[in-house]
Parts: structure tokens; sequence; C-alpha cells
């Protein structure tokens, strides 16, 4: 990784991944799926018993069958390779279309049009699809809405964070060993073929310590991560369908970005697509109502109910990038004794 004093080597690289004419090379991208020196398999965290009909219900495989790679140049950051089964990729696409932009939830298109309550449904309101409709939805938050004028968290500007994705991210967070992480906070982002996202760190929470999970779906996309000053060199990492990354430690509060969606032509959405038992329930689970979860897991594989939804996914990127806000024994911002 280099670093040259006052100039800005990740825009360098920003510019050339973006660049649509010449296109780049994507020789220096790294794929996990291709052995390199730069990437090592990791053991994780075999002490913890997550029960195979937990994760089967949040669309997962046995996590005996998880990959998580490590990077040597970045220390903390971590990329568990798909481990969704295709109805479960399917589940996840559908929530952040469907479910997650309908209000209270926030949505970039709220500051445009008034009352837009249900985006999903208005853009499929008539037989034709509201395709300008469709694309301008860029973003939603959820829990403790990120305030993109004063990147300020408030106790004000807060609704309740889904069940399913607190519960989905918990599961990863203790297989990597972070037993204590709570989602308070989610930037589901919607990408299509020439979106890109800048050059930015996360650093508005109040916890700094705790990692972030970031959840890809559909296209695939280049991520870059560098290091805390814009001056050093970052990485580029291609992310596919179902692939978690996660900054912890040190790639924390590393710059990253977005610069270029790639066409994904595996779509592992439409394999794997076996139904779940309803027999085979978890013994435990937070969300309240986990048969609801099941079925519309299940009802997913019914193509015909699946169709819109794969037209949008297959042209588009969805990423949830999940963080939590507070410190372990804070209840609010309020409470500044722990802030
Ligand atoms: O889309 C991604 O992979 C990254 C998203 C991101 O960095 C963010 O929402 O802060």
């Amino acid at each position: 990784m280099s670093q040259s004093t006052g100039v800005d080597l990740f825009m360098k690289q920003f510019k050339y991944f973006k660049s649509n004419k010449p296109q780049p090379s994507l020789n220096s991208v790294i794929s996990v799926d291709i052995t390199t020196s730069e990437v090592k398999l990791l053991e994780c965290n075999t002490n913890y018993k997550c029960e195979d009909n937990l994760t089967q219900c949040l669309g997962l495989i046995n996590k005996n069958k998880w990959k998580t790679y490590s990077f040597v140049q970045h220390p903390g950051l971590m990329l568990i390779r798909n481990p969704f089964t295709g109805s479960g990729q399917r589940y996840w696409i559908k929530r952040c279309l469907e479910r997650y932009p309908k209000k209270p939830n926030k949505i970039n298109i709220d500051i445009e049009i008034d009352n837009l309550d249900d985006w999903w449904r208005e853009c499929h309101k008539s037989m034709e699809c509201d395709k300008k409709l469709l694309k301008k939805l860029r973003w939603t938050t959820l829990g403790y809405h990120h305030n993109w004028n004063t990147k300020a968290y408030s106790e004000e500007n807060k609704t309740p964070f889904p069940e399913d994705l607190s519960e989905l991210s918990s599961v990863v967070a203790q297989y990597l060993g972070f037993a204590k992480f709570r989602a308070e906070a989610a930037i589901v982002n919607y990408y299509h073929k020439n979106s890109t996202l800048s050059a930015h760190t996360d650093h508005s929470e109040v916890n700094l310590d705790a990692p972030l999970f970031s959840f890809s779906f559909g296209q695939s996309a280049i991520f870059l991560i560098g290091g805390r000053e814009k001056s050093i060199e970052p990485s580029a990492i291609l992310l596919k369908s179902g692939d978690i990354v996660v900054m912890s430690k040190e790639a924390r509060l590393c710059y990253h970005a977005v610069p270029k969606i790639l066409p994904e032509y595996h779509q592992p959405w439409n394999s794997d697509l076996s139904e779940l038992d309803f027999n085979k329930m978890p013994s435990f689970m937070y969300i309240s109502n986990p048969k609801e979860t099941i079925e519309a897991m299940n009802e997913n594989i019914e193509n015909d109910k699946w169709s819109e939804f794969e037209n949008y996914i297959k042209e588009s990127r969805i990423n949830i990038n999940v963080r939590q806000v507070l410190n372990e024994k804070q209840i609010s911002l309020a409470d500044e004794f722990f802030s």
C-alpha cells in the first residue's frame, strides 16, 4: 500500500475505475475466489453455537460452510463470501425494495414527493412499471436515520429498526466474535449501471469501535478501501451478490468508495431455492413472528411472485450498511455519561 503526502491517491484510483472510456483493466482487482498472497482464509468463531434452523430461517447456509477472508493490507477488514441461499438472497432483495422503503423509514425521494408511503407499489400500480420513479430511489435509512446534511444522528430522527435485519446482523456479528453488536442504524444504497459512491469515512456513530456490516445483493461492484488519509492508495476488491463486508478495528475508519458497478452473470438468487420446513423452527429467535419470515422466504420460490424483483435486480445493485450507534451501556443519545 503506497502513500504519497499531499497527493490524493484515493481519487486517482476512483477516477481510474469509474471511467467508461477507456474501460479500466480489472487485473489489479482482488477477488477472494482467486488465491493471492493479499487474501487469507480465516478460521472463525467455532464456539458460536448457531442453530442450523436459525441460519436457514434468515436465508443463510449452514455456518460451517461459510468462507471468511481477511486482507493482509487492511487489518480489521473481512469478507464473508456469499453465505446466503438463493431464496435467502431473494428474501433480502425483496425486503429492500418492497418493505424497507415504506414509511416510517426515510427515502431520498421524500424531499421531492410528499407522502410517498409505498414507493414499490407506486412504481407498479399500473401494468407498465414506472421506470423513472423506480430509478429515483437511491437510499433508504432505517433505525437512527442518517442526516445527510449535519451527519449527526438524533433521538428525534429515529424509527424502529427492522427485527429481521437486526437478527441477521447479530448472527454474523456473533460468528465473527462481536457478541455485543447491536444493529441501530442502516443505510440501504441502490445503485444502477453508472452509479458510484464517492470516497468517505463513516464516523457519525458515537461508538466507533463497533464493526460495520455491509451486505451486497444483485450486480457486482468494485469496492475501494484505503487508509485514514486519502493520500494512501486504496485496494480494489470485487464484491458479488451475497457478499458481506465487515469493517472492524483499524479498517472501521478507513476511506472507502464504490467507483463502478459490474454485470453479475451468475445470478445466485436463482439457484438453491429450497423450501423451508415449518416443523424446523429455531428454538429461539428475536424476530417476533418467525413463521411469517419463513412464509415470506418460501413465497419467493414461486417465480411469478418474484419476477418484478428479478427485473430490478438484474440491472441494479443493493447494499445494506448496518451500524451500531451507541456505546455498550448507553441507552440513548441523550445519555451523555456514556457518550
Ligand atoms: O455500497 C457499498 O458497498 C458501500 C456503501 C457505503 O460505504 C456506505 O453506505 O457508507
